[in-house]
């Protein structure tokens, strides 16, 4: 049920606009514009009640995304605020799995530093290297951004309420004990159809993936939520993201995590 506010407007409301530009795969107007008043701790009332939806229609949560972690993205997305958003099952691409482009509005993708934990992260007060200690794998991933919002044009309030622009997300077979490598120093090249286009190291994530993770963790301990072991956390775009056109291959080289791609089918 939606929570009560002193609006003409329900967060209910928000949610259903939300759930049907991305079910009818429709681009739409800023949220923040049709419910005016709506803000950050509303936004985040709204993504826990679109989640809620997803989980009742038989979607498992299985982690949490960070956005807008890097300068790259905060400076493209005009937002310097990083934020937490959830992951599903029904987001996964196995490997070799194209991303569906008649499923999807206008993708982006971006490379992404991705850790498995091997125990329960609660805030606040989590520090990187507290962090870092509850991973129990590192992946190098990509994450397929869709965001519901015309042009990737949003306010923080409305890419919180649209989780964070979720849409898919792929790791790679690589998993290393997240203390075998330097992730401040890991690079990750993107290339579309074989030629380079962006890269970045580790250290364009909060000064350092963990950094994100932590503040994952003390976020969500704030709202009273716990992240769980078994879960996956994508730590936030590392470069720009790039737009993912039918036929077209977006490949991201780690230096030690391996090589990831995505074809847009
Ligand atoms: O659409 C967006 O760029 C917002 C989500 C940010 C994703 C990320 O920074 O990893
Ligand atoms: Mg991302």
């Amino acid at each position: 049920m939606s929570a009560p506010n002193q609006h003409e407007w329900t967060l209910d409301q928000v949610v259903d606009e939300l759930l049907t530009a991305e079910t009818e795969r429709r681009d739409r107007g800023r949220v923040v514009d049709q419910f005016p008043g709506l803000d950050l701790e509303m936004a985040y009332q709204a993504q826990s009640m679109l989640i809620e939806r997803k989980v009742a229609a038989g979607e498992k949560i299985i982690g949490v995304k960070l956005g807008l972690t890097s300068a790259a993205k905060q400076q493209r997305m005009g937002i310097d605020a990083p934020l937490t958003a959830w992951l599903t099952d029904a987001m996964v691409l196995e490997p070799g799995a194209p991303a569906v482009l008649d499923e999807l509005i206008h993708p982006r993708v971006e490379p992404e530093i991705v850790f498995v934990l091997g125990e329960e992260l609660r805030g606040p007060d989590v520090t990187a290297e507290r962090a870092l200690a509850a991973v129990s794998e590192v992946y190098g991933g990509y994450e397929v951004i869709d965001s519901r919002f015309t042009d990737f044009k949003f306010t923080l309030p409305d890419v919180v309420a649209d989780n964070a622009s979720a849409a898919r997300f792929g790791l790679g077979s690589i998993a290393l004990d997240p203390n075998s490598l330097d992730l401040v120093a890991e690079e990750a090249i993107v290339e579309v159809d074989g030629s380079v286009v962006d890269r970045a190291t580790g250290a364009a994530v909060q000064g350092h993936p963990a950094q994100a993770l932590a503040l994952a963790a003390n976020d969500l301990g704030r709202r009273g939520q716990v992240l769980e072991a078994g879960w996956i956390v994508l730590t936030g775009g590392m470069t720009d993201a790039v737009f993912l056109n039918r036929g077209s291959t977006v490949a991201v080289r780690f230096a030690n995590l391996g090589t990831v791609s995505v074809s847009g089918g």
